[in-house]
């Protein structure tokens, strides 16, 4: 009797004590202990600029990269951006146009995103993805990310806009699960017939600088931004990638000559010390490049965010 009271006192004290039992911290958060603490408004990642539209074809115009997704991962992309088109009612990954570049459907591209996430728990990942045909969210964006799993990984802010100061840290991002933080550059604001609480509009929280530059010293400017809160409060992205007017004709190309200078640390260091008094004097957050294999973007991040060795 006496064992048996025992017994179930101190199955009782394991219970009560297990449920204040703090949930399991992350000690290291994208690589980074340092980062675990820090601000994802603080932090800077490397972008991959249209990441579905990857070939190891030299003469594959329309593509920007040359390694597929899980390999910009793995090499440590912490940003994805592309650009959706309709095609044949179904949401596909296209450069322009699906019939120049058909990167797949967006459902299955966010299907390789929820394996890298399942594989890497302690990593935060932004998605920004481009609506230029202006897609419903309801109906063609959220069963994209529902149907890939995507969804349940992404966070919802407290409210609209998130100053660049307020957003959770990484830890925090990491413990809650809630680590995709996913952004749309038209739409989001109910345009397109509804809005999803995860699909957050880009520009009224981030400022871009100007895209399809053909000068290697990438002049900054605020070139896109909306909504009210002021350019230091905004989170930015620099657009570093260097494109080529084909035979001055007006059609640009991007690169892969110039990548690994355009991708090297003193490139990407001048274009984010010269955006910096833009931004309230931080560096910037995204770092939006083409071929992301070559050059040495992820030094330049590092440095960025402290680690430089
Ligand atoms: C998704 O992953 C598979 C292999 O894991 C790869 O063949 C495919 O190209 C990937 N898709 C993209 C858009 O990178
Ligand atoms: C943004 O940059 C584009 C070229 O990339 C230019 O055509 C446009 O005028 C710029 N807009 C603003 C507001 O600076
Ligand atoms: C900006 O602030 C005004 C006044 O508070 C508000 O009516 C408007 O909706 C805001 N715009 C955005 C884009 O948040
Ligand atoms: C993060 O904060 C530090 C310290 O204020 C600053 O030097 C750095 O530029 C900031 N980085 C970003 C991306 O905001
Ligand atoms: C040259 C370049 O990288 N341009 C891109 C800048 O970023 C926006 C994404 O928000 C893209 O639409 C541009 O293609």
């Amino acid at each position: 009797m006496l064992f048996s009271l025992l017994t179930a006192g101190l199955s009782l004290a394991s219970a009560v004590q297990g449920s204040t039992i703090p949930k399991k911290r992350a000690t290291v958060c994208n690589g980074h202990a340092e980062l675990c603490d820090r601000s994802y408004g603080n932090v800077t990642y490397i972008g991959a600029h249209d990441s579905f539209a990857y070939s190891t074809d030299p003469v594959a115009l329309a593509r920007d990269q040359e390694v597929d997704v899980p390999t910009q991962l793995s090499l440590g992309v912490r940003l994805l951006q592309a650009q959706a088109h309709d095609n044949n009612g179904v949401l596909h990954f296209c450069h322009t146009s699906c019939i120049l570049f058909d990167g797949g459907t967006v459902e299955s591209y966010l299907t390789n995103v929820t394996t890298f996430l399942e594989a890497n728990p302690n990593e935060v990942l932004t998605l920004l993805f481009t609506n230029p045909e202006g897609q419903s969210l309801p109906d063609q964006w959220a069963p994209a990310f529902v149907n890939s799993g995507v969804s349940k990984y992404a966070y919802v802010p407290p409210h609209l806009p998130m100053k660049q100061s307020e957003w959770p840290t990484l830890g925090d991002m990491i413990d809650s699960g809630k680590r995709v933080v996913i952004f749309l550059d038209a739409g989001a604001d109910g345009s397109d017939g509804g809005v999803v609480d995860y699909i957050l509009p880009e520009f009224d929280m981030i400022w871009e600088t100007p895209f399809s530059v053909t000068d290697s010293t990438f002049p900054c400017s605020v070139n896109r931004t909306s909504g009210n809160l002021s350019a230091a409060d905004h989170m930015y992205m620099i657009n570093h990638s260097l494109n080529k007017d084909v035979f001055s004709t007006g059609v640009i190309i991007s690169d892969p000559i110039d990548a690994p200078t355009t991708n090297g640390v003193p490139s990407i260091m001048a274009n984010a010390n010269g955006c910096a008094p833009l931004g309230g004097n931080t560096y910037p957050n995204f770092v939006l490049l083409d071929f992301i294999d070559l050059g040495d973007a992820f030094t330049a991040a590092d440095q960025m965010n402290g680690f430089s060795s």
